[in-house]
């Protein structure tokens, strides 16, 4: 398979102002009839190239007469023009329900959806499918009436009406243009939970969230976040909504989370269906934030849209900004961004440290799927933070109006976004687009160090090598700082700002009447390893005085991360700081409850993991463990009054009460791992009582992890209590997946062969083999059999949908964090990959860079 590079673009080379589609729906046969109206793009001869893939065409007519002098290219069509504007008529017939892969138009649950992004709508009609052009959509679609009895696609409906044979149509017309990738299509046996919402202007929008029947009591949540994100985006951005109708439909067979299509928004299920039985405190907040994330791509993404797919940040690191803010309003600020630095450190400070690693705005890919990543997304939206930071709130906000009224309409840049800062902002960026443009995880030690009458804090920053870029230059990394004394415990200054941008730099300050201790990079303002010289006092210090409460949750992390590594290291380690901490935390009255069980939970093995010169998983979990059963039994009293004074008794949706569930569930666990003789029947109690999903799954996860005769019990109950119900049937294989018992690796061996459990769904094979594979003592089974679980599920998967089995590719790529032999047998499993017949290019990519 051949790279493409971002160097090489070109402008289009013919533009398509408006596309007529008329599709015959069928799942075996679907007759789709495609009119271009083609203009020529500047001076060329170049004959006019339309994008496909697995199509054949049926016919082809220019101007109304069939062509005889069209070719295939590979997969593509190609046909010579003479004038500078023509029609072009296409027919091909598609199998939606052959398509395994769930991009383009597919099946699921009986009805028939589209994915199109990135390159999906080139499986459905021949086009020029890229995103710089646009184009005006009419859609129609003929379907079986009592099959298909609800016809949706983009825009505002203009008609409908009955057809022969049982069948009826409908038609939609999008008034924006928009790119290929934004169309979409739904037919189905589906009803919905309709609402309206007046915009800023005044206009009436009739919002419709679209389900089987069902399905429909669990819908006034994803409507109701639906609504708030119209407001806030009008409140916060000025952005409205621009048609008069705006539709989501849920379906099952979804390779990631949801799709903005103009107007209409196809979710992957889990992230619409929510009531307190079946969902979790977590799914209510992402389907939230996705529902904003979908919104909010209506102006960034949509209205402005991509130039070329390396531009990808542009609206994805944008929008989860965007989402990021929204969320943030919606309950603690603070404890969101806790969850989102944490979110950042799991999945993208990784991947930038690992072979897949690359810039926010990548230089070249072979597969565009393989680009949807945490560091487009979320590093992306890591850059847009920094930027908000160095402008402040007015000019951010008059830097993004800027920009959306400049590129309305268009195909616009990253360097577009960050002209529009620089201009309204007043400030000159040009070292900072260094940040687009070299990958890896900066570096920051501070080194504090008091010298008579002066304090001085010595800042330098280096950038690692990563592929392709073994040498970098100095990046702009936006430090919030502030000097605590450690005897009043009172600031010593003002929060102040600093640019590093230089590869070392020195603040002093004069005077300070007693010994001072840094709090550095508050609210995590870069995304970098900050590496200080605070001692455990220090930390413990900060975790009970810093009035910044995302530093404060870093001090004890860190904290944590210091007794761990040195614990894994020389096999034991001083932790009465560490008690001390969490034992304040846990009793300080003036902390609310959701950022207490953040602060007291253990950093992960993997984190660990990440700390390490060499990574040794069992030595890993062991100290984990270790720490955890100590924490547990020295601070039972404490964890038991935690556990108690959030016993909430009837299911709320709201900060507090989810507050007081997340403290309770840490408290169990915590509990638990004390060896307390009634731990299994308290978790039992809790998960047979529970009127909620937060509260069962947190009391069966604690079961699972432990030895007692109610484990079954309660594996048992919920499987039959769920029966049939596939999103809550996914947490049940996560939860064991995810399990820290021995035997967690033969138990998922077990688990594939549940006749429940199939590759053919997304979600189903995520939650057991993505699961697992980041169940880092249980995958890193010295034996190599969880990497040849992995392996063997990603050929299987790979023949069926390559975009979702290349995505679970990352976790055997580490193998260069690992022993020798874990190393060698991780490779062996890679090179098992790349060796397997038929593979495909989204595999090929990820598992070749893997190798390196
Ligand atoms: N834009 C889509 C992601 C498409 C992924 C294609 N492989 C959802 C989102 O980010 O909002
Ligand atoms: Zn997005």
């Amino acid at each position: 398979p051949q790279a493409i590079r971002r160097e090489d673009y070109r402008q289009p080379d013919w533009l398509v102002p408006e596309i007529a589609l008329d599709f015959d729906l069928d799942p075996a046969a679907t007759r789709v009839r495609a009119t271009l109206h083609v203009t020529r793009n500047g001076a060329h001869d170049r004959a006019l190239v339309l994008n496909g893939d697995g199509l054949e065409a049926a016919s082809v007519k220019v101007d109304g007469v069939a062509a005889q002098n069209w070719r295939m290219d590979g997969q593509d069509l190609v046909i010579p023009l003479t004038g500078d504007a023509h029609t072009i008529e296409t027919e091909v017939v598609i199998a939606p329900e052959r398509n395994t892969q769930l991009q383009g138009l597919y099946a699921s649950s009986g009805m028939l959806c589209t994915q199109c992004e990135a390159e999906g709508f080139r499986r459905i009609t021949f086009f020029p499918d890229r995103p710089d052009v646009l184009s005006k959509y009419k859609v129609r679609m003929t379907a079986d009436k009592a099959r298909f009895p609800v016809l949706l696609a983009n825009g505002d409906p203009i008609a409908q009406g009955p057809a022969e044979g049982g069948r009826h149509w409908a038609e939609w017309h999008d008034p924006f243009p928009k790119p290929s990738y934004l169309f979409a299509l739904v037919a189905g046996d589906l009803v919905a939970n309709t609402g309206s919402f007046t915009t800023m202007s005044g206009r009436e929008v009739q919002l419709g969230i679209y389900v089987r029947a069902p399905d429909l009591p669990k819908t006034d949540h994803a409507l109701h976040a639906l609504k708030l994100s119209m407001k806030w985006d009008e409140d916060v951005y000025g952005r409205e909504y621009d048609l008069d109708v705006f539709n989501i439909v849920a379906v099952d067979d979804f390779n990631f989370g949801a799709m903005e299509n103009k107007g209409l928004n196809v979710f992957n299920s889990r992230y619409i269906l929510a009531d307190p039985d079946t969902a979790t405190d977590w799914d209510y907040d992402a389907i939230a934030a996705v529902v904003a994330h979908e919104y909010f791509h209506n102006w960034s993404g949509n209205r402005v849209t991509c130039r070329d797919w390396f531009q990808l940040s542009l609206k994805e690191g944008f929008t989860v900004f965007r989402d990021q803010s929204f969320s943030a309003d919606q309950g603690s600020a603070a404890v969101k961004r806790i969850e989102d630095v944490r979110s950042l450190r799991a999945s993208q400070f990784p991947e930038d440290a690992g072979p897949l690693a690359h810039p926010v705005r990548p230089d070249e890919y072979i597969e565009i799927s393989n680009f949807y990543t945490a560091t487009i997304y979320n590093k992306g939206a890591e850059l847009i933070r920094m930027m908000a930071t160095i402008l402040g709130p007015q000019k951010f906000r008059a830097a993004t109006d800027l920009y959306f009224d400049r590129f309305d309409g268009t195909a616009a840049t990253c360097e577009d976004f960050v002209a529009s800062m620089e201009e309204a902002g007043g400030v000159d960026l040009g070292q900072f687009r260094r940040w687009y443009s070299q990958a890896g995880t900066p570096r920051v030690s501070a080194n504090l160090v008091q010298d008579g009458a002066t304090t001085r804090l010595a800042l330098a920053q280096t950038v690692p090598p990563t592929p392709g870029q073994p040498v970098k230059e100095p990046m702009v990394l936006p430090l919030k700082i502030r000097l605590f004394g450690e005897k009043s415990g009172a600031p010593l200054t003002d929060e102040q700002l600093v640019l590093l941008d230089k590869p070392e730099q020195e603040l002093r300050f004069e005077g300070l009447p007693e010994r001072a201790v840094l709090s550095i990079n508050r609210g995590f303002s870069a995304p970098v390893i900050v590496d200080a010289n605070r001692s455990a006092a220090d930390l413990a210090f900060l975790s009970a005085h810093d009035d910044d409460p995302f530093a404060r949750y870093e001090a004890m992390q860190q904290l944590m991360l210091d007794t761990l590594v040195a614990a894994v290291t020389t096999g034991k380690g001083e932790h009465g700081a560490l008690i001390d901490a969490v034992r304040n935390t846990l009793t300080d009255p003036s902390l609310d409850r959701a950022f207490i069980a953040e602060a007291v939970l253990l950093p992960s093995d993997s984190f660990i993991g990440d700390q390490m010169a060499v990574v040794d998983p069992d030595a890993i979990f062991r100290a984990r463990e270790a720490l955890r059963a100590d924490l547990g039994n020295l601070l039972e009293p404490e964890w038991r009054a935690a556990y108690e004074g959030a016993r909430a008794n009837r299911f709320e949706y709201s900060p507090a009460a989810k507050g007081a569930r997340r403290l309770k569930n840490v408290a169990l666990g915590y509990i638990a791992a004390s060896g307390a003789a009634d731990a299994a029947e308290l978790a039992y109690a809790q998960f047979d009582a529970a009127d909620n999903m937060t509260d069962r799954q947190g009391g069966l996860a604690t079961l699972v992890n432990g030895t007692s005769s109610l484990r079954e019990k309660a594996i048992q109950a919920f499987y039959q209590r769920y029966a049939g119900n596939a999103l809550v049937l996914d947490k049940w294989f996560q939860t064991q997946a995810l399990s820290s018992r021995d035997d967690t690796l033969a138990a998922v061996e077990k688990l594939a062969r549940h006749p429940d459990f199939t590759l053919a769904n997304p979600n189903r094979a995520r939650a057991l083999v993505g699961a697992f594979s980041i169940n880092q003592r249980a995958f890193h089974d010295p034996s190599g059999r969880g990497y040849r679980f992995v392996a063997d599920q990603l050929i299987a998967l790979d023949k069926l949908n390559p975009q979702t089995a290349a995505k679970l590719v990352p976790p055997l790529g580490r193998w260069k964090r690992f022993d020798a032999d874990r190393a060698a047998k991780m490779r062996g499993e890679l090179e098992r990959i790349v060796a397997s017949p038929g593979l495909s290019k989204d595999m090929f990519e990820q598992a070749t860079k893997s190798l390196d």
